[in-house]
């Protein structure tokens, strides 16, 4: 095992004895909602796991430590620190190892890590892609990169449309990403149902997921595999109210001067802000929506090793 990874013993009992482990990452936690409510959220996707017959294995970096599977206080810390801890992408790993500090995992490092660990499916909310006006400022977020390279499967509800959902599907395609749709030929764009775009597959079922999965495994492929999930009907948001919001916390964002891995961050916070408490409601029912798919395929998967 690697020597900066520390697996829970939970974590590492299920994974020893081929029982059903789902990832979750930490960024979501620390950067993606607000005090307490993420700490309360990060505690009802891991029980959502566990009432669907699998292990949660939360994943942070922790004093310098890579850890899969958090307690109760490791992640009541990342949730109370908020945005004070760094938000650790793949290039933060030495530098976050070498000097022992914390780290709040995006969807590229839950998936390194998962993967270390052994764990193979994972649940969030939104992942990272190519943002608007990519094609002058070069903003692609590393979370592609990891999916063509890393075999983890990644469950969440689509990409805001703070980005291009456009050009990220080309970008997926080009790295060679199967984009399933789950129950839906479209893709969803997390806070409603539609893009606009469609998926490369439409799959209606956990155990259609994982043999998916173990087919990209049996031919040797390195990378992973994105499952988008839409938001319950009932929770999903009003189109006009969502492009509203996201048009003002564009503007503001090149406003400002926003770049970098600062650029998300400030995105999703200004657009909680804009849209007040309905955008954070719907946000956790359709991350706990994406757990349970998560949960169902990985006891699928578990039958089949
Ligand atoms: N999109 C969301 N919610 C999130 C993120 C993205 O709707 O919480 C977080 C995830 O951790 C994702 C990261 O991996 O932001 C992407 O950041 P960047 O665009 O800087 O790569
Ligand atoms: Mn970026």
């Amino acid at each position: 095992m690697n020597k900066y990874l520390d697996i829970s013993p939970e974590v590492k009992t299920a994974l020893d004895t081929g029982k059903p482990v789902v990832a979750l990452e930490s960024t979501i936690i620390s950067h993606g909602m607000p005090y307490p409510r993420n700490v309360e959220t990060a505690f009802l996707v891991e029980q959502t796991i566990r009432n669907n017959g699998a292990v949660p294995a939360t994943i942070a970096v922790i004093g310098g430590r890579l850890k899969a599977g958090l307690s109760h206080d490791e992640i009541e810390h990342l949730g109370k620190a908020g945005r004070n801890v760094a938000k650790a992408s793949r290039r933060d790993l030495p530098a976050l190892l070498a000097r022992g500090i914390d780290g709040a995992t995006t969807v590229t490092t839950t998936m390194i890590i998962a993967h270390m660990a052994g764990i193979k499916i994972f649940a969030t909310g939104g992942i990272g892609g190519v943002h608007r006006g990519a094609e002058t400022t070069m903003d692609i977020s590393a979370d592609l990169e990891e999916l063509a390279q890393t075999p983890v499967m990644v469950v969440c509800a689509g990409a805001k449309s703070i980005l291009d959902l456009g050009l990220t599907l080309e970008y997926l395609e080009t790295k060679g990403v199967p984009v399933i749709g789950y129950g839906t030929d479209e893709l969803p764009a997390f806070y409603t149902r539609k893009s606009g775009f469609g998926v490369d597959y439409r799959v209606d079922s956990p155990k259609e997921l994982a043999d998916m999965f173990q087919a990209q495994r049996d031919i040797g492929y390195v990378g992973g595999m994105l499952v988008t999930n839409p938001i319950p009907e009932e929770y999903s948001m009003d189109k006009a109210i969502i492009d509203e919001a996201i048009g003002q916390a564009l503007r503001e964002c090149s406003e400002q001067g926003v770049h970098g891995k600062d650029t998300t961050p400030f995105l999703l916070a200004k657009v909680v802000e804009l849209t007040g408490g309905e955008s954070l409601e719907s946000n956790i029912k359709l991350v706990l929506n994406n757990a349970e798919i998560a949960a169902k395929t990985a006891v699928e998967l578990s039958k089949q090793n």
